[in-house]
């Protein structure tokens, strides 16, 4: 965990660069394929699902803790990630739907910088990471 700043246009940038996005994707997921069968089950998902509702909570979106409710929010969110409702997360679905998230994500930090509280291994502090090596050897060239 560290304490990151972060704006919509930082998650931009990352999900318009191709390589280090769909590299980040596919590493997240074959993380998260415990059983490595290149699908994702319901409770293979569970890390990220609960990660993804940890930036819901930030943002306020939703502070529910019931752990009845909880399990309802991370159902649906699993159905979201499931495009063809068969029961598992392809990468394809997996991407289109991590993709799709972080849109919203920048959508809603627009271009006014904030904290945040990141895991390690998560999209957005690889995001942030990205960022910070871009500065660098941007500063690199220019000295
Ligand atoms: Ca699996
Ligand atoms: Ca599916």
């Amino acid at each position: 965990m560290s304490v990151e700043l972060l704006d919509g246009a930082i998650i931009l940038g990352f999900i318009e660069d191709d390589e280090a996005f769909n590299g980040s994707v596919k590493d997240r997921f074959s993380h998260l394929d415990t059983n490595q069968d290149g699908l994702l089950s319901y409770s293979e998902m569970l890390k990220e699902l609960q990660c993804f509702r940890m930036i819901e909570t930030h943002f306020g979106i939703d502070v529910k803790t019931d752990p009845g409710e909880l399990s309802h929010i991370y159902n649906s969110l699993f159905l979201q990630f499931d495009h063809d409702s068969n029961g598992t997360v392809d990468l394809e679905e997996f991407k289109a739907e991590t993709k799709q998230m972080m849109v919203a994500m920048a959508d809603n930090l627009g271009f006014l910088p904030v904290q945040m509280i990141l895991d390690e291994d998560s999209f957005l502090k690889k995001a942030v990471d990205r960022e910070l090596t871009k500065l660098q050897s941007h500063d690199h060239t220019s000295a």
